[in-house]
């Protein structure tokens, strides 16, 4: 810090503060995360100098000799730690590879298939909003109305109706196990190829605690800073007919200059997931998250559909007679952080949504156990009971920090 300090205060008094934002909260965004010193190292490394177009050993620049290495590095790990025929590291995020995916398996106008944003999709799969929706015809699966999970009967139906070019399955705000194998099937019967975009679950396919899309899918995609604890950047695993396709729609195609910093930093996290410690990790994220949606169940508070089985809970603030944005905002201010977030069928506008996001990520790399997920369940029921009492919320945020004193946020 020595240097930032010295040429601009600052932003180094801003990133001081943010480290101790960090370190003094209970995080419970379910996409965030915090890397190893070994992955700051490399982000925070003298690579960010270098342009490297291209690829290892076809670049459009001169002295990337070294920096090809990482890249190759980051390319092998890659498809070792999740058993595939290639790897494409230089999507800078998960929306950017996954335009490159749809680049290379689909034409514009072409009609796609992905899960409803409302019902836990992503912006990238096509919604009105987003490039991605503008492009491409995309329909859009809700999850069931009877027990909000993925319904592949009606996926199916919808398939056939639509003929689509392409199956997206992935999701940014669902709590249970994607059936990869049952989407293939039915993009098989309908002649579409399929996309899987495991964002949010990479960590815990990596390390066995979630089933694989890789053998299914014909492109992966993935960011590689969620439950795989990497730096933010993306990834794209594919099939060995897809890689030229893919290479070109990132670069050229989407992309102009690797981040080689980010690319080593990539490296770096494959490296680390392929350990016995990231494994036990995994597993802890999925049984904190499993524990702490008990205990709010217990308390009164709904859970979309029923349970989790994976790194996060969606839960339905109506059953306690909150909404989203008043609950993230008493929760902020006991220093547990969460996002309000829509639930499937909300009738609420989405800046006042019925529901909120909670992960259990963060406070797992951070050494939480049993013990503090039984006492971050209930600080949060107390919260949601109590959410105008400023005294009460006061004392819970004290006892948030002394128990986040214990838990180190650099790993
Ligand atoms: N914004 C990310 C999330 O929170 O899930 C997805 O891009």
């Amino acid at each position: 810090m020595t240097s930032i300090q010295q040429t601009d205060p600052e932003i180094a008094a801003i990133i001081v503060r943010e480290e101790a934002r960090q370190k003094g909260e209970v995080n419970l965004i379910a996409s965030e995360n915090i890397v190893s010193d070994a992955v700051l190292a490399a982000q925070g490394s003298v690579l960010t100098n270098k342009y490297a177009e291209g690829y290892p050993g076809r670049r459009y620049y001169g002295g990337c000799e070294v920096v090809d290495e990482a890249e190759e590095h980051a390319r092998s790990r890659a498809c070792e730690l999740f058993g595939a025929d290639h790897a494409n590291v230089q999507a800078h995020s998960g929306t950017q590879a996954n335009i490159a995916a749809y680049s290379a398996l689909i034409s514009p106008g072409d009609p796609v298939l992905a899960m409803d944003l409302a019902h836990g999709g992503h912006l990238s799969h096509g919604a009105k909003v987003s490039l991605t929706g503008k492009i491409y015809n995309f329909h859009h699966y809700p999850v069931s109305q009877q027990d909000e999970m993925i319904d592949l009967d009606l996926v199916r139906k919808m398939a056939h109706e639509v003929s689509p070019a392409l199956i997206v399955a992935g999701a940014s705000a669902y709590p249970r196990i994607i059936d990869f194998a049952g989407f293939r099937s039915i993009a098989d019967e309908v002649g579409a190829r399929l996309m899987v975009d495991m964002a949010h679950i990479a960590g815990l396919v990596a390390a066995g605690v979630h089933p694989s899309p890789v053998a299914h899918a014909d492109v992966v995609t993935t960011t590689t800073h969620k439950t795989l604890r990497g730096p933010r950047s993306g990834l794209i695993l594919c099939r060995k007919k897809w890689r030229k396709k893919i290479d070109s729609a990132v670069f050229p195609g989407g992309q102009g200059g690797p981040l080689m910093h980010q690319v080593a930093a990539r490296a770096v996290c494959f490296r680390e997931a392929m350990t016995d410690s990231f494994r036990d990790y995994a597993r802890q994220v999925v049984e904190n998250s499993v524990q702490l949606g008990e205990i709010l169940s217990a308390g009164g508070l709904r859970l979309v559909s029923g349970g989790t089985d994976n790194h996060m809970i969606l839960a339905d603030l109506r059953s306690m007679d909150l909404t989203g944005d008043i609950a993230e905002a008493a929760l902020g201010r006991a220093g547990i952080v969460v996002n309000m977030n829509m639930i499937p069928y909300d009738p609420a506008p989405p800046r006042r949504p019925s529901g909120m996001r909670i992960g259990t990520p963060t406070v797992t790399s951070r050494g939480m156990g049993t013990a503090e997920i039984t006492r971050i369940g209930e600080m949060i029921l107390e919260v949601l009971r109590n959410p105008q009492d400023q005294n009460r919320i006061e004392g819970i945020r004290a006892q948030v920090r002394e128990m986040c004193e214990q838990f180190p946020t650099r790993i």
